[in-house]
């Protein structure tokens, strides 16, 4: 017997950008991603998305695995330019079917949909009035929330609004490394309060609309450690835990910034800045439930020094941040590699335990609210032998945190589903395809042929058992 409740939902992942390709098919319009990752040096040896694992023409054959594996519930995102190729307006019928039918075909095998209203892929054209730095891109995103209430809301009962503001906003706006590529921290901030805008504008749609559903937002779970015990490692510490938990998780959980913060920010770069009614909409319109993606803990130390972000996008351990080549800011904090630590060959600690504390303090923050662990994985090269594909570290990975999971239960945590990222290989933003994650293998030299792996059927005996055989 495992502490799992009887109607937890296991399921897995994916977003579109990284699964659907067909990205000129039947009148979809061009997202950021599809501007960016076609400019010289910006992905892993220039891969895309144009065709990914060809979801979008092979979904029936994808619904038929996750069925096969016992999936009670998929996650995916829709793509925003596929529905609406200009943001707004002029609407694709095409591109509405698409989730039509996959919608039907996951309620014909059981399998509950779980929609991401945005994993990253603004359309262009909206980009090019200003993506998130304009606030029209928040209206926007109300008029393409209700279509999609609209049209998928008789048969979907679980929305969230964006995912991992942290991600689009943090590297779209500060490192630079995704779209829009800008450097600027003073425009990150406007742009994540107008993301904070259209998430309320999109909850205040969603409890119009009638919809029997739950509607949340999904964060990095940014589980921290101080380097050391030093006073300046805990101030360094307490100001990473403000700026990834509280700034990001606040609005949508409270209705209100962490007080503090919002002044420093306000005083040192005259940003956010709130329209009026601002307030005011953030605090009607907090969520039903978050959704937390784990992946690794993060160790943080005092920073003296300016530093610029290298990622580890190949895979070969060392090549992220290492002693003398850290990231953080200056005079705040910095992220440094944990001695300690047991690191993925991408460089990300993997630390189980971190997920049962990162859950028990947004207990402790936030109170009863019901959680979804809505990403959790490990990227790595798998082996084949023997034609076999023999994932047994993902298998391992999965199984601690599975574990890090029931203990948060145990100590009174709501968490009612998990969802690994992912369910399939699919196109990893910054690393190509090398980075696997999924249950189901796709072999790019034989026309996309899908396979499943060992921990497919370690993950189906799981399901089976409710989280009690694993
Ligand atoms: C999350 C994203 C996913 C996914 C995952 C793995 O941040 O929501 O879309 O990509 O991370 O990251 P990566 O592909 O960089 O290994």
């Amino acid at each position: 017997m495992s502490a799992f409740p009887k109607d937890f939902l296991w399921g897995a992942a994916t977003a579109a950008y990284q699964v659907e390709g067909a990205h000129d098919v039947d009148g979809k319009g061009p997202s950021i991603w599809d501007t960016f990752s076609h400019l010289p040096g910006t992905t892993y040896q220039g891969t895309n998305g144009d065709v990914a694992v060809d979801h979008y023409h092979r979904f029936r054959e994808d619904v038929a695995l996750m069925a096969e594996m016992g999936m009670q519930s998929y996650r995916f995102s829709i793509s925003w330019p596929r529905l609406l190729p200009q943001g707004r307006g002029t609407i694709n019928e095409a591109g509405v079917k698409f989730y039509s039918d996959l919608i039907d075909a996951l309620l014909e095998h059981n399998i509950e949909p779980m929609i991401t209203l945005y994993h990253w892929d603004l359309p262009q054209a909206l980009q090019d009035e200003g993506g998130w730095e304009a606030r029209s891109t928040a209206e926007a995103f109300e008029e393409y929330a209700s279509l999609c209430y609209q049209r998928y809301g008789d048969r979907v009962k679980l929305w969230s609004t964006f995912n991992e503001t942290v991600c689009f906003i943090g590297f779209g706006y500060i490192t630079g490394g995704h779209p829009p590529g800008v450097k600027n921290p003073a425009r990150a901030l406007q742009a994540c309060h107008h993301v904070f805008v259209a998430h309320a504008k999109a909850v205040a749609a969603f409890r119009t609309s009638g919809i029997d559903g739950k509607i949340g937002f999904v964060n990095v779970l940014q589980t921290h450690t101080p380097l050391s015990q030093s006073a300046e490692d805990l101030a360094a510490y307490q100001l990473a835990e403000g700026i990834f938990t509280h700034w990001l998780y606040d609005p949508v959980l409270k209705g209100e910034y962490p007080a503090e913060l919002l002044a420093q920010a306000q005083a040192v770069w005259g940003v956010p800045q709130f329209a009026p009614g601002d307030e005011q909409l953030l605090r009607d319109n907090i969520c039903d439930f978050i959704g937390l993606n784990y992946y690794k803990r993060e160790t943080i130390a005092a920073n003296h020094h300016e530093s610029h972000l290298t990622m580890n996008t190949s895979g070969e351990k060392g090549k992220g941040h290492q002693q003398g080549n850290e990231f953080g800011f200056k005079g705040l904090f910095k992220f440094v590699r944990n001695p300690n630590g047991v690191y993925t060959d991408w460089d990300w600690e993997i630390y189980p335990q971190g997920l049962t504390e990162g859950i028990m303090n947004i207990k402790a923050r936030y109170g009863d609210i019901p959680m979804y662990i809505t990403e959790n994985g490990l990227g790595a090269k798998d082996p084949i032998i023997d034609g076999e594909v023999v994932d047994d570290d993902r298998i391992d990975y999965l199984r601690q945190h599975i574990g890090a999971i029931e203990d948060a239960i145990n100590q009174g945590a709501d968490v009612r589903g998990y969802y690994p990222w992912s369910f399939i290989d699919l196109l990893s933003w910054l690393n190509g395809f090398q980075k696997q994650y999924g249950f189901v293998y796709v072999d790019h030299n034989k026309g996309l042929a899908r396979q499943r792996k060992k921990s497919f059927f370690w993950y189906q005996k799981l399901i089976g058992s409710n989280g009690a055989e694993r």
